[in-house]
C-alpha cells in the first residue's frame, strides 16, 4: 500500500506539467490566432460596445433581437425539451428551446456505441433482438423514425414516456423519459411499413400505428394484380401499461383496412376522445409498373379528387376486440373489415386532393386535413361528423364502408397556398400549416370557440413567413395538446441548400425556429439549425419542467431494462472469478479510477458472463468499459450493472479499459484479460 501510494506522487506531478505546458501552447496559439484574423475579430475581442460588435460582424437590428431571444448563456438551461426523430439514423434527438443546441441523441433502432446500445450489453441487445429480425436472420439494425409521441395524461404531455415509430420496417419503440432509454421495441405482426404512428390517445390508454402501404396482411405471397381482393391496410392500437412502462402487447389488436394508403393519424382528444382521425392517399388503387407502360404511382396515385378521412371509434372497436370478434393473423388479433363496418367502427369522409397530415383542434372540436395539391386546407366538424353518422348514409367506398357527405361534414376550407401538409396550434385562437412547395408556415385562424381569442375573422389566411426549405412537419411547443404554448414553432425543412457552410453533396436539414409569441403579422424566424444525421420528420416540444429525470440511477446495482435493482448485482468487496465448467462468470465493479478485478485470467473456448456494477453515486461518473478485438463496448452509468457474455474464441492478452475520460487517472482504469490457449476448447458450452 505504502509503496502504491508514494509511486503516484511523481505521476501527479508529471500530469501538472503536461497540464500547463498544454495551457502555455494554447495561448501562445490564441494570440497567433487573434493577430491572423485581422482588424475585424481584435474588434471583436477587445470591446463590450454591443453597436462596435454588429457593424464589425455584419448584424442588422434584427439579427441581434434574434440572438437576444435564443441565447442561452453558459450554466443556464432551456425552457424547453424538443424531442425530434432522428429519420433514417433510427434514433431520437433531444435538442433545447429556444437554444437550439443538441443535448443528446437516445439510441432507439441503431445500435450506437457510446450509450453501450447494441455492442454486448445483454438489456440492450434483448431491445434490438424484440425488434425483429432482417430477412438473414440478423436483428434489424437501422430504422426510418418518423413520429415521436409523448405520453400524456388528460391530452398533456406528461413527461414519462416517448414513443417512435418505424416507417421502414412498422415497429413501435418505447423510450422511458427517467433515463432516456429505449425499453421496447415491438415489429407489427401483420404489416411491413406504417406511417399513422406513433399518436397516442389523451391519457396513453393506447398508442396508435396506422399503415401505409397495401399488402396482404401476415407477409403472404400474393401477385399484386390481385391487389383489390388481397392486398389491406391495417391500424394497430398498441395497449400501453404505464406501470410496466411497455406495450402489452397481448392486450393489443389491429382492424382491417381497405389496401387503400392509410398515412397520418391523430387522437380525438377532449369532445372527440375515444375516435381516431387518419388521412388516406391512393383510393384509386393504383399498381404502379411505370416500366410496362402504366401510370406511375405519383400520377396513378393522385388520379382521384377526393381521398377518404378514416373515422374509427376506438372505444367501441375495443369492445369488439374484447368480445373476442376478431380473426388472428400471426397470432395477433385483427377486426375484419367486414366486422368493422358490421359494428359501425368505420366511416369514410371525402377529403381532397392527395391529402397528408391529420390534425385534430385543442378543443376536439375540429380535425383538419391539408391536400398537397390543393391550396386549402379543410376542416372537419366533428358535431357534423357524429351527426353525419347518427343521419345515415348510403354511400359505400367498393369494400363497403359508408362515406359521409362531404359537405355536411366539412366546416370550412381555407385557402393558404401551396402544398399544406401539417398542421399545429397555439393558444391565440391560430392554427399554423407547413406549406412543402411554398416553403413557407402559414398562420391561419380557427373558428368555432377560438374565434374570440384574436381579432381576425374565422377560417382565414392571417400571415406567412418564408422558410428555407421545402418543410416538411412544423412543431409548436406543446402545440398538439388541448393546450398549446403559443411561443415557439420549429420548421422541420428538408432542404438547407445554402444556409450553411457547404459540406459535400448531402447536406444537412434545417431546423428553423419561429418566434410566434406575437400574434397577427408578426413571426420571424429567428434561428437556423443544421441537423446532421437523417431526415427527421415530426419532433414535440414539451415545457423542461414537466420532466423529472434521474440525475443517477436510484440505487446501486441498477438494472434499466427492469427498473430495478438486480440481486447479483456485483458489490464492492465482493468482487470475483467464478468457474463452472467451461463457464467463467466476472463480477466486477468500477469507480474512480479502477475496475476490481484488474485481472481475469481464463481460457480459450470459455463461456463467459460478465457483470459490472458502477458503484458511484456522483453526477456524471459515468465509466465505460471495452475489451479489444470482442466488440463489445458497454457504458456503465452510476449505479447500473450492466452485463454481457461473449465465447472466449481468440487467445491472447486483451487490456480491457475504461473509455470515459473519468478521472485524472483515467488511464490506469484498465486491467487484463488473459486468454490461455487450451486442447480441450473446442465448442463451448451453453
Ligand atoms: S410525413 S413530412 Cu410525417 Cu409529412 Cu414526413
Ligand atoms: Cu472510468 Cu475512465
Amino acid at each position: 500500500m505504502r509503496l502504491n501510494r508514494s509511486s503516484t506522487r511523481p505521476l501527479l506531478l508529471v500530469t501538472v506539467l503536461m497540464i500547463l505546458a498544454a495551457m502555455a501552447i494554447l495561448i501562445v496559439s490564441c494570440r497567433n490566432s487573434t493577430e491572423q484574423a485581422g482588424t475585424n475579430t481584435e474588434i471583436v475581442g477587445a470591446t463590450e460596445d454591443i453597436n462596435a460588435i454588429a457593424e464589425a460582424r455584419g448584424l442588422t437590428p434584427q439579427d441581434i433581437a434574434n440572438a437576444v431571444k435564443t441565447f442561452t448563456p453558459s450554466g443556464r438551461h432551456d425552457e424547453y425539451y424538443l424531442f425530434a426523430s432522428g429519420g433514417q439514423s433510427g434514433q431520437v434527438y433531444v435538442i433545447g428551446l429556444p437554444s437550439m443546441r443538441i443535448v443528446k441523441q437516445i439510441a432507439v433502432f441503431t445500435p450506437e456505441p457510446w450509450q453501450g446500445f447494441g455492442y454486448g450489453a445483454e438489456g440492450t441487445m434483448n431491445v434490438l433482438e424484440q425488434g425483429g429480425l432482417a430477412a438473414d436472420g440478423t436483428p434489424l439494425t437501422w430504422a426510418d423514425t418518423h413520429h415521436p409521441g409523448l405520453s400524456e395524461t388528460d391530452g398533456e404531455y406528461d413527461g414519462q414516456f416517448l414513443f417512435i415509430n418505424d416507417k421502414a420496417n412498422a415497429r413501435v419503440a418505447v423510450i422511458d423519459l427517467r433515463d432516456f432509454e429505449v425499453k421496447q421495441i415491438v415489429k407489427n405482426p401483420i404489416t411491413l411499413s406504417d406511417h399513422g404512428g406513433t399518436f397516442v390517445t389523451p391519457d396513453t390508454d393506447w398508442i396508435v400505428e396506422g399503415g401505409q402501404y397495401g399488402m396482404p396482411l401476415g407477409f403472404e405471397y400474393s401477385s399484386i394484380d390481385n391487389y383489390e381482393a388481397d392486398y389491406r391496410g391495417m391500424i394497430t392500437f398498441w395497449k400501453f401499461d404505464r406501470e410496466a412502462g411497455r406495450i402489452a402487447y397481448d392486450q393489443s389488436f389491429a382492424i382491417e383496412l381497405p389496401p387503400y394508403w392509410q398515412d397520418l393519424c391523430d387522437s380525438g382528444k377532449l369532445v372527440s376522445d375515444g375516435w381516431i382521425f387518419c388521412n388516406s392517399i391512393n383510393t384509386e388503387l393504383a399498381t404502379g409498373g411505370v416500366e410496362l407502360g402504366n401510370p406511375p404511382f405519383e400520377s396513378g396515385a393522385s388520379q382521384n379528387d377526393m381521398d377518404f378521412l378514416h373515422i374509427i371509434n376506438l372505444n367501441k372497436a375495443a369492445e369488439v376486440y374484447a368480445a373476442g370478434n376478431v380473426e388472428m393473423i400471426n397470432d395477433f388479433p385483427v377486426i375484419p373489415l367486414d366486422t368493422a363496418i358490421a359494428e359501425g367502427l368505420l366511416y369514410f369522409a371525402p377529403e381532397p386532393k392527395s391529402p397528408h397530415g391529420s390534425d385534430v383542434t385543442p378543443d376536439g372540436e375540429f380535425i383538419i386535413v391539408a391536400g398537397k395539391l390543393d391550396p386549402h386546407v379543410t376542416v372537419f366538424g366533428f358535431d357534423k361528423i357524429m351527426a353525419a353518422i347518427e343521419a345515415g348514409t348510403s354511400d359505400t367506398d367498393a369494400y363497403g364502408v359508408p362515406i359521409l357527405d362531404f359537405d355536411s361534414v366539412m366546416e370550412a376550407q381555407v385557402e393558404l397556398g401551396l402544398g399544406p401538409l401539417h398542421t399545429q396550434f397555439d393558444d391565440k385562437g391560430y392554427a399554423y400549416t407547413s406549406l412543402f412547395l411554398d416553403s413557407a408556415v402559414a398562420r391561419w385562424s380557427l373558428g368555432g370557440s377560438f374565434d374570440e381569442l384574436n381579432e381576425d375573422p374565422p377560417w382565414t389566411l392571417v400571415t406567412k413567413t418564408p422558410v428555407q426549405y421545402n418543410i416538411g412537419h412544423i412543431t409548436a411547443a406543446e402545440g398538439d395538446t388541448v393546450s398549446p404554448d403559443g411561443n415557439w414553432l420549429v420548421a422541420m425543412n428538408k432542404w438547407a441548400v445554402d444556409r450553411f457552410m457547404p459540406v459535400g453533396p448531402l447536406l444537412p436539414q434545417n431546423f428553423q425556429l419561429l418566434d410566434i409569441s406575437g400574434g397577427g403579422t408578426d413571426m420571424p424566424v429567428v434561428y437556423d439549425m443544421p441537423l446532421p444525421d437523417g431526415e427527421p420528420h415530426y419532433a414535440q416540444i414539451i415545457k423542461a419542467d414537466k420532466l423529472a429525470p434521474w440525475d443517477v440511477y436510484p440505487e446501486v446495482g441498477w438494472d434499466p431494462h427492469t427498473q430495478a435493482v438486480w440481486d447479483g448485482a456485483p458489490k464492492q468487496g465482493e468482487e470475483r472469478v467464478e468457474r463452472d465448467g467451461n463457464n467463467v462468470t466476472v463480477y466486477m465493479t468500477a469507480i474512480r479510477s479502477h475496475f476490481t478485478p484488474e485481472r481475469v485470467e481464463i481460457k480459450k473456448g470459455d463461456h463467459v458472463t460478465w457483470h459490472i456494477t458502477n458503484v458511484e453515486r456522483a453526477l456524471d461518473a459515468t465509466h465505460g468499459f471495452t475489451i479489444p478485438a470482442y466488440n463489445i463496448h458497454v457504458s456503465i452509468e452510476p449505479g447500473e450493472v450492466v452485463t454481457f457474455e461473449f465465447d472466449a474464441m481468440q487467445d491472447g492478452v486483451f487490456s480491457y479499459y475504461c473509455t470515459e475520460f473519468c478521472s485524472a487517472l483515467h488511464l490506469e482504469m484498465m486491467g487484463y484479460m488473459m486468454v490461455e490457449p487450451s486442447d480441450e476448447a473446442s465448442a463451448p458450452t451453453d
